[in-house]
């Protein structure tokens, strides 16, 4: 079993599409292990998207991340980081193949709906970055 932290972005809550994705991300088999509901303040989200900090889009991806609550979520499966990759689809929506998160639910390269980790490194640093060890739930939370 591995592991990969989702994010439903600002827009996906705005839309009133967290159930709709989140029964997306269950129906491909990932097991919820810990999930909020927040809201990111700047130093959180820059703190999160640091590796991007050069880019040309990194300030509006900031205002874009902390215009409203986002739900992170820690997820499980085997190849978890690889597999939700493959649900969500590409960073463009315009380029994501059909049935896939952004496809189906996002706008543009900007607003895509839900995050996903790009490598077990990184999900392990970014699922601490939203929750502690006791928030994370081993087992799905049953015995
Ligand atoms: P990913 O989320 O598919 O891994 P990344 O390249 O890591 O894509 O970019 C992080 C986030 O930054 C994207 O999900 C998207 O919200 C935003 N982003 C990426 N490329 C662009 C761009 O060219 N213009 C505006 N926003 C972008």
């Amino acid at each position: 079993m591995s592991r990969t932290l989702a994010i439903l972005k600002p827009d996906c809550v705005r839309k009133n599409l967290i159930g709709k994705v989140i029964s997306h991300i269950q129906d491909a088999g990932f097991k919820i292990l810990a999930m909020k509901m927040i809201h990111l303040t700047e130093d959180s989200a820059k703190g999160f998207y640091e590796i991007h900090k050069e880019r040309p889009f990194f300030n509006e991806l900031i205002t874009y991340m902390t215009s409203g609550p986002c739900v992170p979520i820690a997820l499980e499966k085997e190849n978890a980081v690889e597999d939700f990759r493959k649900i969500i689809g590409a960073t463009d929506p315009a380029k994501a193949e059909e049935g896939t998160i952004r496809k189906l639910y996002a706008e543009n390269i900007q607003e895509n709906i839900v995050h996903g980790s790009d490598s077990d490194e990184n999900a392990a640093k970014e699922i601490s970055h939203f929750f502690s060890r006791k928030e994370i739930l081993e087992n799905n939370g049953w015995k």
